[in-house]
């Protein structure tokens, strides 16, 4: 195997080998761990090739053989950008110079909400890691990147089987210049149920200290108690704090008064109190329309002239641009939008439609559009090898009727996957006609992770029930009702705005304890030691670090099942995409780098025939020239 390293360099292979080559390239010698990684990194090939994916597809089309690339970035050509004045002045200075900024800010929600709304979340480090320097160099006007937290973090561990902290550290490594955004459920974290206090505080302060700069925190229920929990531990983490307003309803129908400009304002000052440094409007289901935007940011401006204000919105209806150039208009510091190849229907708008929009106004985002185009070609071709969990299997255009049933993007999209997977098209316009029910029954709440969960998990109860919301009212007592919705109302999100319906409350309750304060008050603090100990005994001392300890307290079972999928298959996330997916083509070549230097070069050669004895076939790979095989059984 020395020899084939060496035959294999790239030193050697350009006849560059000097005399001091081998000092210079020790890990040349190192062949057992990178055997032993290579051995795991074959079974996963085989175990593919066998028995078809490790991670579950959402659909059988299949990736597309294609390899995105964009031009090469040197590190000395990123240009300093606003983390570079986060870093100088601090939270609080970073907050007025963005006020002070005449024109309009932009954050890109690409490597977050963006593929989280398209496609399930499933878009893996490798390829974010491939756009970032091109991002660092051609975009640090922007105001922040959303990269990490909502969904991501659950889903990295669980199906992309990578760890969500070093995603942070890498891309933190490769854009120096451009502050990152989170999305932090409040007292939920990026789970989705309360964790102890010092939990939320010992995770805000690790993401700080994995390059995390602005934290947008939001409740489900806009409860301030639990925004409380979130806002002073990105507090003490010395982290950026962007406190945010979830929207519903629509403040320009005089008729809906439960969600209405006072309502929003009032609670604008809670957050202005509490010390947040720049105000977060999180329009999840894109409710907002021109005349309803106006009217929210010219209220929060004229009474808080000195607030940043930072809108978000999604674009299900179609209406997102004309929303931000309304916004705009009223004084917005911030909109969020995906480059374009990533936008529209359930996902952000086009950063290229809003960049081309303020063109020649005094908005100008000063971003350039032919910039924006080669990213977007980037992103064209990236979503092909995402084609599994592709949206638009199912979803092929705007849709206003989110005015009615308020669902927020990434459910959306989720709903309308499930019914027609199911083969039954028509039941999607039940789950949402329910879902419009199911929020009434529930007291009309706001409907974003998790309280949205609740909503839909009750819509579809009732469809698989045939129940009306008055067979709901009638029958609650004898029903048994999904666990999400018997939490809600015991009060284990929160107090939603209004207070519980009654009495429907405790018919569904039937004699279960009511919370009525904030639900995490009384949690015991968790001893993150006690947790490391345990954890390093079952998986070993050099295997657990503090960051797993902590995914560990988010979600358990899935960081454990992650830590032995590790142990069996290797460094997976090494492999590009459609590879990580679905396996190689026969005869395909590909490069697996292990670390600088150290590339494997696999080729299958082969699928044996089933061994009847053994109920096994036999893959046959070339890896650096030399013949390798695996047997695997066959599950089929
Ligand atoms: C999340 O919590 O993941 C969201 O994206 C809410 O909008
Ligand atoms: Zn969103």
């Amino acid at each position: 195997p020395f020899l084939l390293n060496v035959l294999h360099h790239k030193q050697f292979l350009e006849g560059s080998i000097t005399t001091g080559f081998l000092d210079e390239n020790p890990n040349l010698f190192k062949f057992v761990p990178s055997q032993n990684r290579a051995q795991k990194l074959l079974s996963y090939l085989s175990e593919i090739l066998i028995n078809g994916p490790l991670t579950p597809l959402g659909t059988d089309i299949k990736p597309m053989n294609i390899k995105p690339e964009l031009p090469y970035i040197k590190k000395k050509q990123i240009p300093d950008g606003w983390r570079q004045v986060l870093l100088k002045e601090g939270p609080e200075g970073f907050a007025k110079a963005v006020r002070k900024h005449p024109k309009v800010l932009i954050m890109d929600t690409t490597m977050r909400d963006a593929h989280q709304s398209l496609l399930a979340t499933r878009v893996r480090t490798v390829d974010l890691k491939k756009s970032a320097p091109y991002v660092a160099k051609n975009f640090s006007q922007f105001y922040s990147l959303e990269n990490w937290g909502g969904a991501t973090f659950d889903v990295a561990l669980r199906f992309l089987h990578e760890c969500p902290w070093d995603r942070l550290t890498e891309l933190r490594e490769l854009i120096p210049n451009i502050p990152f955004q989170m999305l932090l459920r409040g007292a939920n974290a990026v789970g989705y149920s309360n964790y102890p206090d010092n939990v939320i505080d010992a995770f805000c302060q690790m993401a700080v200290d994995h390059g995390m700069d602005i934290f947008r925190i939001f409740d489900s229920l806009n409860y301030l108690p639990n925004m409380k929990v979130g806002i002073d531990a990105v507090g003490k983490a010395n982290g950026v704090i962007s406190a945010a307003v979830c929207y519903t309803g629509d403040v320009a129908d005089k008729t809906r008064t439960k969600y209405n400009l006072d309502y929003y304002l009032k609670f604008v000052d809670e957050l202005v109190k509490m010390g947040t440094h720049i105000l977060s409007i999180k329009d999840m289901a894109g409710l907002l329309k021109p005349r309803a935007t106006s009217m929210l940011i010219d209220a929060i401006r004229q009474k808080h002239p000195d607030l940043p204000i930072h809108l978000h919105t999604h674009d299900t209806a179609g209406t997102g641009i004309a929303n931000y150039m309304a916004a705009c208009q009223a004084g917005v510091d911030i909109v969020d939008v995906t480059v374009d190849s990533m936008s529209g229907m359930t996902s952000q708008p086009t950063m290229g439609g809003l960049v081309a929009g303020l063109q020649n106004t005094k908005y100008d985002t000063d971003i350039d559009l032919d910039k924006v185009n080669e990213y977007s070609a980037f992103w064209e071709q990236t979503r092909l090898l995402y084609a599994p969990f592709e949206c638009t299997t199912t979803m092929k255009s705007g849709n206003a009727d989110v005015y009615k049933n308020e669902i927020p993007g990434g459910q959306y999209t989720n709903l309308q996957f499930q019914a027609f997977s199911l083969g039954l098209g028509s039941q999607f316009e039940s789950v949402k006609r329910s879902y419009i029910e199911a929020n009434q029954l529930l007291g009309d709440i706001i409907k974003v992770t998790p309280s949205s969960k609740v909503v839909g998990d009750l819509a579809q109860f009732m469809v698989q029930n045939n129940l009306t919301a008055k067979d709901v009212h009638e029958r609650a007592e004898e029903l048994s009702f999904p666990s999400s919705v018997v939490e809600f109302m015991q009060g284990q999100l929160g107090q939603p705005h209004g207070g519980f319906p009654e009495p429907l409350r405790t018919q569904m309750l039937k004699g279960k304890k009511k919370i009525d304060d904030r639900p995490g008050a009384n949690a015991k603090s968790l001893d993150f030691d006690k947790i490391e100990e345990e954890l390093k005994k079952k998986f070993g001392e050099d295997v657990i670090r503090k960051c797993d300890v902590m995914s560990y307290v988010m979600f358990p079972k899935v960081l454990e099942e992650y830590i032995d999928f590790k142990k069996q298959y290797g460094p997976v996330t090494l492999y590009p995409t459609r590879i990580f997916f679905v396996g190689p083509n026969l005869n395909e070549a590909m490069d697996v780098e292990l670390e600088h230097g150290k590339v494997l070069h696999i080729v299958v050669l082969a699928i044996s025939d089933l061994m009847v004895a053994t109920g096994e076939r036999e893959v046959f790979f070339q890896v650096n020239g030399q013949l390798r095989s695996m047997k695997v059984k066959d599950k089929a």
